[in-house]
């Protein structure tokens, strides 16, 4: 007879397994929203289970998550897995209209919001029609439109009074949450994960590389929308029995500095830009001793920034690289044998490559395309086939970025194959942003490029062409950016120029527009 897949449900590895595994009374979570033991969340959990069941929603039906850190976000995200939904967290950094269209493409019917990002939860309600749900977390007050059904966190909660708690039969392939992730063009895509791949991510990178225990306590400066935030402040603490520090404050070096005195936290993981912010802010060298090990990845950690860190805070950071398509970080350091200025050597569970333009392993010193395969991998992007078919080569992923490697095996970013920004650990398309400044009537052109800033870490940088006669300031097509867009994909200069590098086929130079605009 067929036996059929093993269950596997993330979010009875994560929760259910640690109180079964006599851990019911140490901490998962801490930080300003409040301490829950195991006990506690995997309570929380069940009833938000029953709650999301008693609203409607269906095993692998979308649910989108636009809330801060914290306890509420953590227990929709495990209960969403729970009953076999698809819980999608998203950036808060999102606009309304990004927001919307985010809706739209994954169908969402039901929205959590936390009460900071009401405004622009209430604007893209507006302009998603298929939308009949909003759960207010952390006491969130908000307009809904007609057939939008406004629910109370404590309404959820009582709601599953008497529904089912037990998870939803699902196994290792089955879908258990999208992460949205921006392309060149177009709306960002959604790349859908297996619950399977929460356990894999857990007992590769953490347990190998992080030696992750019990002992452990987790606090993430990226948040838990990203991947990396995701995976550092969720699966790795909780696959454990560890604990982890929620802070639903926009992140700043006060904040973090004060998060990190208040509880202590033994792993510490941030983005490059946070590393050169914490750099340049006034703290004492004391500020990180309760942690045993930083981690950084999203963007290249430049080899001073790493040395200065290290010596200023006495913490050694391990550099990595991982991607949303991947769930988390592939290529790393490891501690003791750090190669500051790279990303490392494989993490055990995932292979690399660099090949040529044909899709041929180069040999180490000579610069190719980085491929990675590993069971973690995302299952392709939603509604996107052709960019799923363009993205994978065989079993392998094209992550889009140029590396070398050397005779030890070591890796190092020469930067992206294709025009794509990564600032503060994000992408940013330059074409978003360019049709924003060209929709202004004293632009003629644009063209937004990566520039390193003065810790060599790359900014956007636009160079435009002003219309004759035109007097247009660069603060002013800034503030249109960030009235249009997401703070984050601003262009942090403007350079005006009379015109663009084409070749002689009018083809645009980025690569001579970044040259002039590093002049
Ligand atoms: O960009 C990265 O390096 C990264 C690392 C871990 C998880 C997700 C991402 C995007």
């Amino acid at each position: 007879p067929n036996a059929g897949p093993a269950s596997f449900n993330a979010c009875r590895y994560l929760v259910d397994r640690q109180v079964e595994l006599g851990h019911g009374d140490r901490i998962a979570v801490a930080g300003p929203g409040g301490t829950l033991t195991y006990a506690e969340l995997a309570a929380l959990v069940e009833r938000a289970a029953a709650g999301l069941r008693a609203a409607g929603i269906r095993p692998e039906e979308r649910l989108m998550l636009f809330a801060a850190d914290g306890p509420e976000l953590l227990v929709a995200l495990l209960a969403g897995m729970r009953i076999g939904a698809v819980p999608v967290p998203v950036s808060t950094m999102y606009n309304g209209t990004e927001l919307a269209a985010l809706l739209r493409d994954s169908r969402a019917r039901t929205l959590l919001v936390s009460p900071q990002f009401t405004d622009a939860a209430a604007e893209a309600l507006r302009a998603a029609p298929e939308v009949t749900s909003a759960v207010l977390a952390g006491g969130a007050q908000l307009d809904v439109p007609p057939g939008v059904r406004p629910i109370s966190w404590d309404e959820l909660l009582a709601d599953g009074e008497g529904h089912d708690t037990a998870p939803y039969d699902t196994w290792d392939e089955s879908p258990a949450f999208w992460l949205y992730t921006s392309g060149t063009t177009g709306t960002p895509k959604a790349a859908m994960h297996r619950h399977g791949s929460v356990r894999h991510v857990a007992e590769t990178y953490a347990a190998h590389v992080l030696g992750i225990t019990r002992d452990d306590r987790c606090f993430s400066v990226a948040k838990l929308f990203f991947a990396y935030g995701l995976g550092n402040a969720c699966f790795f603490p909780l696959s454990v029995g560890a604990a982890t520090v929620l802070d639903p404050a926009r992140p700043t070096p006060a904040s973090v500095a004060q998060q990190v005195r208040e509880h202590e936290p033994t792993l510490f993981f941030a983005v490059p830009t946070f590393y050169a912010a914490l750099l340049a802010a006034d703290l004492p060298p004391d500020t990180f001793s309760s942690v045993r090990l930083a981690v950084s990845a999203g963007e290249a950690l430049p080899a001073e920034l790493y040395r200065r860190f290290t010596e200023r805070f006495g913490v050694e950071v391990i550099d990595g690289i991982g991607s949303t398509e991947a769930l988390h970080i592939f290529l790393s350091n490891r501690p003791g044998r750090v190669r500051p200025g790279t990303s490392g050597t494989p993490v055990p569970g995932y292979d690399v490559r660099v090949v040529d333009e044909h899709g041929d392993d180069v040999p180490p010193g000579v610069p190719g395309d980085l491929l990675v395969r590993g069971a973690s991998i995302t299952t392709g992007y939603w509604c996107r086939t052709d960019t799923t078919r363009r993205a994978f080569h065989g079993e392998w992923l094209r992550t889009g970025d140029k590396y070398v490697v050397d005779d030890d095996g070591y890796h190092t970013c020469l930067g992206r194959s294709d025009d794509m920004i990564k600032a503060g650990g994000i992408w940013v398309s330059p074409t978003e942003v360019e049709q924003v400044l060209v929709a202004h009537p004293s632009v003629v052109e644009a063209v937004v490029v990566g520039v390193p800033d003065e810790n060599g870490l790359d900014k956007p940088v636009a160079c435009v062409v002003a219309a004759p006669g035109a007097a247009v300031s660069p603060d002013e097509l800034i503030a249109l950016c960030r009235e249009r867009l997401a703070a984050f994909k601003r262009p942090r200069h403007v350079l005006f120029v009379d015109a663009i590098p084409k070749t002689a086929t009018g083809k645009l130079r980025r690569f001579a527009v970044r040259e002039t605009v590093r002049e």
